[in-house]
């Protein structure tokens, strides 16, 4: 016979079973609005977002010489949408370039000029675009 402190042991560790898959899966899906929103108005402004692409383009310049090649970029543009962002065509990108290309797809993210992206502007293509040069 199963005893009732068994049956209670075995559902508090099914429970932080669930709990423990939950709290993965917020981590993982992140707003990007939380983690990039330093004002908390729950929408991300232009500053914000350059916030967020300068700290990506230092971590991904692991060379520290200041620009982005190809390999460091690990693909988040394309070879024609690197050409389009690299005018000197030195095959790198600095941190101006890059946010240049950051401001062009926040631009195109914010259909509505209002100067924020909303969740929903975050998460149609343009967003989708723009969160890869993010994180
Ligand atoms: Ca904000
Ligand atoms: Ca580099
Ligand atoms: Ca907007």
């Amino acid at each position: 016979m199963i005893s009732r402190r068994s049956i209670l042991l075995t559902l508090a560790a099914v429970t932080c079973g669930q709990m423990s898959s939950l709290a993965f899966a917020a981590t993982r899906n992140a707003s990007p609005i939380k983690m990039f929103d330093t004002d908390n108005d729950g929408t991300l402004d232009l500053a914000e977002v350059k916030k967020a692409a300068s700290d990506l383009f230092a971590k991904l310049d692991a060379d520290h010489d200041g620009t982005l090649d190809k390999r460091e970029l690990a693909g988040r543009l394309r070879v024609k949408e690197l050409a389009a962002a690299d005018p000197d065509h030195d095959g790198t990108l600095t941190a101006d370039e890059y946010l240049a290309v950051v401001e062009q797809r926040f631009n195109a993210a914010d259909p509505d000029k209002d100067g924020t992206l909303d969740a929903k502007e975050l998460n149609s293509k343009a967003g989708k675009a723009l969160l890869r040069l993010l994180k």
